[in-house]
């Protein structure tokens, strides 16, 4: 039967990795192979943090010349998808200029306020149905403009991390849709760029190119790019690019309506709808509306998710104690159960420069037990976590007026049992867990459904459930649950839930 290879670059915010897809279209079965995965680290000069573009486009160059080595000689198409808002500017002679900015970089702490000032709370949300986050392009593109005119005047070009990626493997220059909408400065109704907010903050609209839709065919590697791996010049399509959208699109449900938690970095938990919910009350619990594939849409909101984890163990790395993830969780797991809670949407939790501490800090400013050990901090973390989902998914339930049996979680955070487990406790429902290899699967569908072999996204998605195996977990503990959850509400009151 015929079979479909295609390759996927998914670029998280901790790392990287090239898949190969394989499509049996007969069997209605897809097989991945994680051919390439690299970390992706992110370098503070001075004082500002940047990511490592060049890196990241070495490390796409490896996966390509791996998926020669291996022997896949007949991949038919590639993508990428990546983290959101982040960007690249190119001069008129098309070279970039600078290193992209980190989102977490503090360029933009106090941005925000002034540019909801200027323009309006309403007005804003009005126009984009992005929730409100300091580091969304917008804010970060009125910093450089306040810090570093010149920049901005020089540019030519702005191209999002995936779109730049793209272009370096290309040469062409195009802007995909998906990640568009996470910019806050592409109108939702429209789906054009905002020409008056543009104008209003003195932003150079010439400088962003009409984005084209997602599964759109947007080049081949260039001959010079072929030359230098000796490969074919392999298509490229802009696929579903900012990764969440890709990792939504594997969620492997089966009805219509389902709630979805894509967890890695962030957490990010929501549902997806056919329009944008722009009603009152979604903008005063800053909930977003971004830009899907195939005219979806997905309401969700941000939760910190396992950044907190993720810095705690880069602090105890620099100490020299080295501890797995896996490790970390089997230390938690035998931790007394509900001592303290944080709010892990806290502004003092976005970029701390020790997270053990901040952590600690918080505890101690809201009266309640400090953790010390490394298993009670990671324990506070995945409880406050857990907790913090019940509160998103019942809001998400408010909004949506839709009540869901369960919860699908996707991506790598999977791999953390105990906190699916407390998932499915906080929220007493099911949770359901898998794909881990979601955005890196929304990537490689998307690119079938471009070539032709899958009909629609409601195909992809089944194409997905009968592939990979999903994991249920039970709810367990109500009573105990419940009673946090009024505790952890108390407590996450003083930083005003977001
Ligand atoms: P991103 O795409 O944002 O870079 P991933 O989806 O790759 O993130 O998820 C990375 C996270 O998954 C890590 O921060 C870690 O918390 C969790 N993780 C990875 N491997 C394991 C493991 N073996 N056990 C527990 N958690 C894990
Ligand atoms: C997750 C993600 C998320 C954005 C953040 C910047 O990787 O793309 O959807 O809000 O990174």
């Amino acid at each position: 039967s015929k079979l479909s290879s295609v390759l996927a670059f998914d670029l998280g915010a901790s790392s990287g990795r090239a898949i190969v897809g394989r499509l049996d279209s007969e069997a209605g079965r897809v097989t991945i192979e994680e051919i390439h995965r690299f970390s992706n680290d992110p370098v503070q000069v001075g004082n500002h943090l940047h990511w490592d573009i060049l890196r990241l486009f070495h490390e796409l160059k490896q996966g390509i010349l791996q998926t020669k080595h291996l022997g896949y000689t007949d991949i038919e198409s590639l993508a990428i998808d990546s983290w959101a808002v982040d960007f690249g500017l190119l001069a008129a002679n098309g070279e970039l200029l600078g290193n992209p900015y980190h989102y977490r970089d503090h360029q933009t702490d106090t941005v925000m306020d002034k540019v909801i000032a200027a323009i309006g709370r309403d007005k804003l949300y009005a126009k984009t149905g992005l929730q409100f986050l300091q580091f969304n392009s917008v804010f970060q593109l009125a910093a450089i403009k306040e810090r570093n005119p010149e920049l901005l005047e020089r540019a030519k070009t702005f191209l999002m991390i995936p779109d730049l990626l793209r272009y370096f493997l290309t040469g062409e220059k195009h802007s995909e849709f998906t990640n568009a909408t996470t910019t806050q400065l592409l109108n939702a109704t429209t789906g054009a760029w905002d020409a008056e907010l543009l104008q209003q903050l003195g932003l150079p609209g010439d400088i962003l190119l009409h984005p084209v839709a997602s599964g759109t065919r947007v080049g081949a590697l260039t001959e010079d790019l072929c030359s230098e791996l000796d490969v074919a010049p392999i298509p490229v399509i802009a696929v579903g690019e900012h990764d969440t959208a890709s990792a939504v699109v594997a969620v492997p449900a089966l009805d219509e309506n389902f709630a979805f938690l894509s967890c890695g970095t962030w957490s990010l938990l929501g549902t997806e709808t056919s329009a944008p919910i722009l009603s009152e009350q979604a903008l005063s619990w800053n909930f977003t509306n971004e830009g899907g594939v195939y005219g979806t849409n997905r309401l969700l909101k941000n939760i910190m998710g396992l950044w907190l984890i993720q810095e705690c163990k880069r602090t105890w790395d620099k100490e020299g104690k080295n501890i797995g993830f896996a490790e970390l969780v089997k230390l938690a797991e035998p931790v007394k159960p509900f001592q303290s809670f944080i709010d892990p949407d806290d502004d003092m939790f976005l970029n701390p420069a020790h997270m053990p501490k901040q952590i600690q800090q918080y505890c101690r400013d809201t009266n309640q037990f400090v953790p010390q050990t490394e298993g009670e901090i990671v324990r506070c973390i995945l409880e406050s976590l857990a907790l913090k989902y019940r509160f998103i998914l019942e809001r998400t339930e408010q909004l949506s007026g839709i009540t869901y049996q369960g919860l699908h979680i996707v991506g790598g955070g999977i791999q953390n049992e105990l906190l699916c487990q407390f998932t499915a406790n906080a929220i007493q429902r099911e949770v359901w867990a898998g794909p881990v290899e979601g955005s890196a699967l929304g990537n490689l569908v998307v690119q079938w459904i471009a070539l032709g072999y899958i009909a629609n996204l409601r195909e992809a998605r089944k194409l997905i459930r009968n592939s990979f195996p999903v994991k249920t977990f039970i709810p367990e503990d109500g009573a105990g649950w419940q009673a946090a959850y009024i505790t952890f509400c108390q407590v996450a009151s003083r930083s005003t839930v977001k």
